[in-house]
């Protein structure tokens, strides 16, 4: 199987959920070559509690009136996979290639998946053969960053710690250092949930990438926002302040397993301007797929 075909199994794996408690009834409205207006309705229902949201499925469902107005039969898969994909294809995330040392920052809301994500990226870069530098940036609590360390164990990657209580800033600017001294590509950098609203906590960000500058100017390279998918669209207007606050560079969307909101991708990537680098499809290592607008839309239509 090449590598999309098993992404598209990945990501059909990974929205089994959404499509489950949402999407199921639609495989028999995609079949129909013509929609009556009730059939419309229904279909417009099911897009909206998967979390397309209001904007997209209003479009979606225009291009199918307008087509169905045409008087010919229509595929209304082809269609609205090929409208999916034009709102999807917008941000494409870049590549993660290393030159020099890349620093990459985590950011985010508490407990949306920072530290599983890192953990899995760290065994990403791994496996292909890049050296990683992992850095406990969360020292507001010791489970934190026993957690990293646990991670840094199962990926194999070092990790980089100081007393609870210490300096984020300080960790960070170590073990930028010390990644550039050794010629290592990649350092990441775990950090505290905090919300948007919490001034202070925003300004340690600040304080963090400003201490990353000083060791490597242009650091830190990306800042992933991580997002609990399973908040949908909830977590929308917190993730744009923190967006706007923290210098993100790209999102990564965890938990699509268990949502049921999995087309919360679509509201997320018009109204953040961001890319979606990832998504978490699980707790383990390997769950964590690069994110591909056709493995996805197919992934969601495959009902
Ligand atoms: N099913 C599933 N669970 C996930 C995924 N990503 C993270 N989790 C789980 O979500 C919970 C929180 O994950 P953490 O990585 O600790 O989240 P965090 O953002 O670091 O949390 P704080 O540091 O407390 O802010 C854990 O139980 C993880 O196993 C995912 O993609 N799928
Ligand atoms: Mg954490």
């Amino acid at each position: 199987m090449g590598l999309l075909g098993g992404l598209f199994n990945q990501f059909r794996k990974g929205l089994k959920r959404t499509q489950e408690l949402v999407l199921a009834p639609m495989g028999r409205l995609l079949g129909l070559g013509r929609l009556d207006e009730a059939q419309l309705q229904e279909l417009e229902d099911l897009l909206l509690q998967a979390d397309l949201g209001v904007r997209a499925v209003d479009q979606l469902l225009a291009r199918l009136r307008a087509e169905l107005k045409g008087g010919a039969d229509i595929d209304p898969k082809a269609l609205l996979k090929d409208e999916l994909l034009k709102l999807l294809r917008r941000r494409p995330a870049r590549a993660f290639l290393a030159n020099g040392t890349q620093v990459v920052l985590l950011v985010g809301v508490n407990g949306v998946g920072k530290t599983t994500t890192l953990g899995k990226l760290a065994a990403h870069l791994k496996a292909r053969g890049e050296g990683v530098l992992v850095v406990a940036g969360d020292t507001f609590r010791a489970a934190a960053i026993d957690q990293l360390e646990r991670w840094g164990e199962r990926a194999g990657v070092p990790v980089l710690r100081n007393q609870m209580g210490g300096d984020p800033a300080a960790i960070a600017f170590d073990g930028a250092a010390s990644a550039q001294a050794k010629g290592t590509p990649w350092v990441l950098i775990d950090t505290a949930g905090r919300l948007h609203t919490k001034d202070h906590l925003m300004k340690e960000l600040d304080k963090i990438r400003r201490s990353l500058q000083k060791v490597i100017p242009g650091a830190p390279h990306r800042v992933l926002l991580v997002l609990d998918a399973t908040t949908g669209q909830n977590g929308l207007v917190q993730a744009e302040a923190f967006a706007r606050a923290a210098g993100v560079t790209d999102l990564v969307l965890t938990k699509l397993d268990g949502s049921a909101k999995g087309g919360v991708v679509v509201p997320i990537l018009a109204r953040l301007n961001l890319p979606i680098a990832f998504v978490g499809v699980g707790e383990g290592l390997e769950d964590l797929l690069p994110f591909d607008a056709e493995a996805f839309v197919d992934g969601l239509l495959d009902v």
